[in-house]
């Protein structure tokens, strides 16, 4: 990309952070959704995909610039890969968002299984590039891991509480950011961005 300037087209200001981060080392100038005074556009898709290109295309359009947008969620073996693309919808309240709320329902949901333990989940996500002229493309990442409760840690945002990557002891939210984006789910899709489109 010669114009080294990218939207990162998230309204989700823990993404963001983490896109940042680990953009950081790309000689690039990553300009968020926010700074161009960009809305969110509805999420109609049933897929990560379908979702990535609705948030990445508009983005392009509106900016006239290339966009980068993930659509992420968190997989539950044992609830059928429950919530899935729904996981930001399990978080909605009337006060807008509540992770612990969709934890809380989470764990429920998985005691009434009655699946033993470890239960095995992923977090996937899909970034979608998307060019002004439409074209577009994917880069996916994921990472294995088990749910985890009570919820451990204060770090990281959304479900990381209750995610513990195969390997560690820890959760996601008792991690530091660096430790977290060297094995996400964020920073494989965009370590295979970065490699295919920035020449890192
Ligand atoms: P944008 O669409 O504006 O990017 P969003 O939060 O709506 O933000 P998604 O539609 O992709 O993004 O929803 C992803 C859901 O999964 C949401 O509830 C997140 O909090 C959660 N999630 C995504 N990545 C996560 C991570 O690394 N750790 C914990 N939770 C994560």
């Amino acid at each position: 990309m010669p114009d080294r300037r990218i939207v990162v087209a998230t309204h989700n200001a823990g993404k963001l952070r983490e896109f940042a981060e680990i953009l950081a080392d790309a000689d690039t100038r990553a300009i968020s959704a926010g700074e161009l005074g960009l809305a969110a556009p509805e999420e109609t898709g049933q897929t990560l995909e379908e979702n990535a290109l609705i948030k990445a295309r508009l983005a392009a359009q509106r900016s006239g610039l290339p966009a980068i947008a993930d659509d992420s969620g968190l997989f539950v073996d044992a609830l059928d890969g429950a919530p899935g693309v729904h996981s930001a919808n399990w978080s909605e309240t009337p006060k807008g968002r509540d992770h612990r709320k969709a934890m809380h329902r989470l764990w429920r949901m998985l005691e009434r299984t009655g699946a033993c333990e470890p239960w095995s989940a992923r977090f996937r996500t899909v970034i979608c590039l998307a060019h002004p002229n439409g074209d577009f493309e994917f880069f996916k990442g994921s990472v294995e891991g088990r749910i985890i409760w009570p919820m451990r840690g204060y770090g990281g945002f959304g479900y990381d509480p209750i995610f513990q990557p195969d390997g560690f002891d820890r959760t996601f939210a008792q991690m530091d950011n660096v430790e977290k984006n060297q094995i996400s789910h964020r920073a494989v899709a965009l370590g295979k961005f970065k490699a295919a489109c920035l020449g890192n």
